[in-house]
Formats: C-alpha cells, structure tokens, sequence
C-alpha cells in the first residue's frame, strides 16, 4: 500500500484538494482512503463519505495533533491494509505550526492558500519547510501578481519542493497532483522504523498534564521563561 500525508493551516483546502485529487488519479472505487486527524471534531468525514471516499478519523482530544498523529500512523497504515487499499492519504491540520507529521521518503503535501498572507510561508516551519510538494489554493480570489508573490515567498522557503496551484473547488491543478504523487508510489507494509523528518516539539510541561494554576511553583518540566528587552529600543 502508499501512503501519502497530507498537511496545512486550517481551511486551506486540503479536503476539497484531496477529493478533486482522487477523483483525478482513475483508480478504482475505494482504492483510496483517507484518514483525517483532527483534535476536537471535523465535518471532513461527511465530506469525503458524500463522494463515496472511505475514510476514518481520529481526534487528538487535549494531546498535539501531531504528536497524536505519530503515535497512530502505524495503526492507519494497518487499517488501510486490511481494508484493501492501494493508497492511504492522511489529512492533518498543522495548528502550531512548529509540527509537520512528514515522514522520510514517504510522499509529504502542505496545502496552503493564497489568501492566508505573504508573510505566511515564512511564519510555517516545517510543515511548510519539509514538504515535497506544496499546493497553493484559493488563486482563484486572488490577482496574477499576488499569486506570483505568493509562490515566490513559498519557493524561497522550500526551494525543493515541487509548488503546484490547485483550485479546490474546480479542480484545476487535480490532475497534474495525482499524477505527481502516482509517479512516487512506494508499496509499503508498515512504518514501523521509519522516521520523521523532523523532530516534534518537546511538549512535557505539568500544563501538558493539566495543570491550571499560574506561578512558578506550579511550573515543572520543561520551561522556557520569555526575555521582553527593552520596549522603546529601535531596531
Ligand atoms: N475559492 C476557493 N475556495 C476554496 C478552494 N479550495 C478550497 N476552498 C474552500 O475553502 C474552504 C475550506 O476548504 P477545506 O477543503 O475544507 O479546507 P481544509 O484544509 O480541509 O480544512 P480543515 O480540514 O477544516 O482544516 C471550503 O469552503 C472550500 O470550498 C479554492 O481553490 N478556491
Ligand atoms: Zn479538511
Ligand atoms: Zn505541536
């Protein structure tokens, strides 16, 4: 089976990219599924049901999305093989922005959008920096020049990746990603061993593990304190 992740900012497009994608690779009925990781709820699952996409789902409750994601990927790879998919796609929103759930030398897509802002490529850390394909959407609410400006910003963060532009709701762009991805096709049996292609951030603080109260004797684990410098410096 291949799998493939797919990953970005919420409401970029990943869903409507993922359904016009599969629509255009012309595999057979449920050859591909798809799981969605999200933390508290996503209407996604409808979505993908509605055009007849096997898919499952998994919310990360009060854990990191990705953290939760790297914990459960084997599990989704073995859910995909026992169902009999050729491919598995994941979706999950990257919400820090420090995580990406990418693996090595399996297939990594960061969706984002054109409307999201110029200064956004650089605010995205791996997630964006990682991928090997970056789909760009929404170019259809903005000008030629912005949509230049926009993928030059994205290049100049991730000069490897391969960008294409995608609409989500037309489809435009589809084809050319499925094929992308059907050219890198792996078959794999499990991802056990393999590894991230980046590490996630150390999340182990007493607030990881509930605690509510604000003050240092409450503060174990792993603790950074802020340093504010001098507010009327110029820079
Ligand atoms: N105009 C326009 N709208 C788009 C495009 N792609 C997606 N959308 C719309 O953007 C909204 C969000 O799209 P989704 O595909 O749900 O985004 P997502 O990244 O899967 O969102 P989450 O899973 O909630 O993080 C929907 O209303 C889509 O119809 C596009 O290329 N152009
Ligand atoms: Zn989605
Ligand atoms: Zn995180």
């Amino acid at each position: 089976m291949n799998l493939i992740t797919v990953s970005g900012p919420p409401s970029s497009g990943k869903t409507a990219v993922i359904i016009k994608t599969i629509e255009q690779m012309g595999k057979k009925k449920n050859a591909v599924g798809v799981v969605k990781f999200d933390c508290l709820s996503t209407d996604d699952e409808a979505l993908y049901k509605s055009r007849g996409i096997p898919v499952g789902k998994g919310l990360s409750g009060s854990l990191c999305p990705d953290h939760y994601f790297v914990s459960n990927i084997e599990e989704s790879v073995q859910w995909g093989i026992t169902h009999g998919f050729e491919t598995i796609i994941t979706e999950s929103a990257g919400l820090c922005n420090r995580c990406s759930p990418y693996i090595k030398n399996i297939s990594a897509v960061c969706v984002i959008d054109n409307l999201s802002g110029i200064n956004t490529p650089n605010k995205i850390g791996p997630m964006l920096k990682s991928a090997d394909i970056v789909v760009i959407t929404k170019g259809d609410i903005v000008s030629q020049a912005e949509r230049e400006v926009f993928a030059a910003r994205v290049s100049r963060v991730n000069p490897t990746a391969f960008i294409l532009h995608v609409n989500g709701l037309t489809g435009q762009g589809a084809y050319e990603l499925g094929h992308l991805l059907q050219e890198k096709e792996r078959n794999i049996s499990t991802v056990k061993e393999e590894e991230l292609r980046y590490p996630m951030p150390s999340a182990l603080c007493s607030y990881c593990l509930g605690e509510k109260k604000i003050g240092d004797q409450y503060q174990l684990g792993n603790v950074r304190k802020i340093t504010l410098g001098d507010p009327y410096e110029t820079s």
